[in-house]
């Protein structure tokens, strides 16, 4: 990133796109693992905190219809989109701290609205790109992408000032459990996907360049969505979809110091943290040491 950019930080803690309690308490949790300090400690001035203001308290009760919550998705996405879009006209990084990954809904939808052509990188074990006919659970977190493309009956366009992302100038990495529609349509539009098998055959590295010549050329700002279940469990077990296979600790921290000597990333998200299963705050603190690298920490 631009380092004389300061960050805004935006604090969401929503929980009610995935479907147990305590990824709300992801901001806090965060947080309380030492963000702020870590920004400070690596000269990364911080403009200022918000909160969004949405429904704190998780209920496993979902709701009528195909999409648990989407009306609390909804809402919860326009105004994150507004706080994300403020922070832009600011001429601020936002870093958006979740809540689950339907707040990537709101982030996608405040840059859209100043980036014309925004690329987007999605660390993720899961593609996030079922509609309300495909999901399998009706959780809108494993909807966020759908909705940016367009793919999904709610669409990113619904939020005022949004448009939808480029299929082309999207990279998603670390996938591992992707269900039958979210593969027909990955297939169908050609999004770029590097699952753990690809990342296994070739290297961090190598995927890395790969995602930075996908999205580095062509668009005026590249937004990091960072799932902590593309981690594997056994390094990040506080997440509330947790799957086998996962990114190591040390590839992931690879791979963000790579996209921090890139210079292109302008946004990011650190989503679905879960501050109940993360008993011991190890999930929330693997969070702020990417997210410093991310932002220019360097080791020497
Ligand atoms: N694909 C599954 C579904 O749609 C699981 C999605 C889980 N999503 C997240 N975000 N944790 O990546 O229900
Ligand atoms: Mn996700
Ligand atoms: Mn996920
Ligand atoms: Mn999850």
């Amino acid at each position: 990133m631009d380092i004389d950019k300061k960050v805004q930080l935006i604090k969401v803690p929503f929980g009610l796109g995935g479907g147990r309690a305590g990824t709300e308490l992801g901001p806090e949790s965060v947080i309380k693992a030492g963000l702020l300090n870590q920004l400070k400690s690596i000269g990364v001035e911080l403009a200022g905190d918000s909160e969004v203001d949405c429904y704190k308290h998780f209920s496993g009760i979902g709701g009528e219809g195909k999409v648990k919550h989407l009306a609390e998705v909804q809402e919860m996405s326009r105004q994150v989109s507004e706080h994300v879009s403020q922070a832009v006209s600011s001429n601020c990084f936002p870093l958006v701290l979740g809540g689950d990954h339907s707040v990537a809904i709101g982030s996608l939808a405040g840059l859209t609205a100043h980036y014309r052509n925004l690329g987007v990188i999605w660390f993720d074990a899961h593609s996030d790109m079922n509609t309300e006919e495909t999901t399998p659970s009706g959780n809108a977190h494993g909807m966020p992408l759908a909705v940016a493309l367009g793919k999904a009956e709610y669409k990113l366009t619904d939020i005022p000032g949004a448009t939808l992302i480029n299929k082309d100038k999207l990279v998603i990495i670390g996938a591992r459990d992707i269900d039958p529609g979210e593969r027909e349509l990955i297939r169908s539009e050609g999004i770029a996907c590097f699952t753990m098998h690809d990342i296994d055959k070739l290297g961090m590295k190598t995927v890395v360049e790969q995602a930075i010549a996908i999205v580095g050329e062509g668009t005026d700002g590249v937004h990091l969505s960072f799932d902590l279940d593309s981690l594997d469990p056994l390094v990040a077990g506080g997440v509330g979809t947790p799957v086998p296979g996962g990114l190591s600790y040390r590839e992931a921290h690879f791979a963000m110091e790579l996209f921090a000597e890139s210079g292109k990333i302008t946004s990011m998200d650190i989503v679905e943290v879960n501050g109940v299963l993360d008993y011991d705050r190890r999930t929330a603190r693997h969070a702020v040491e990417l997210a410093a690298s991310l932002l220019g920490k360097r080791i020497l």
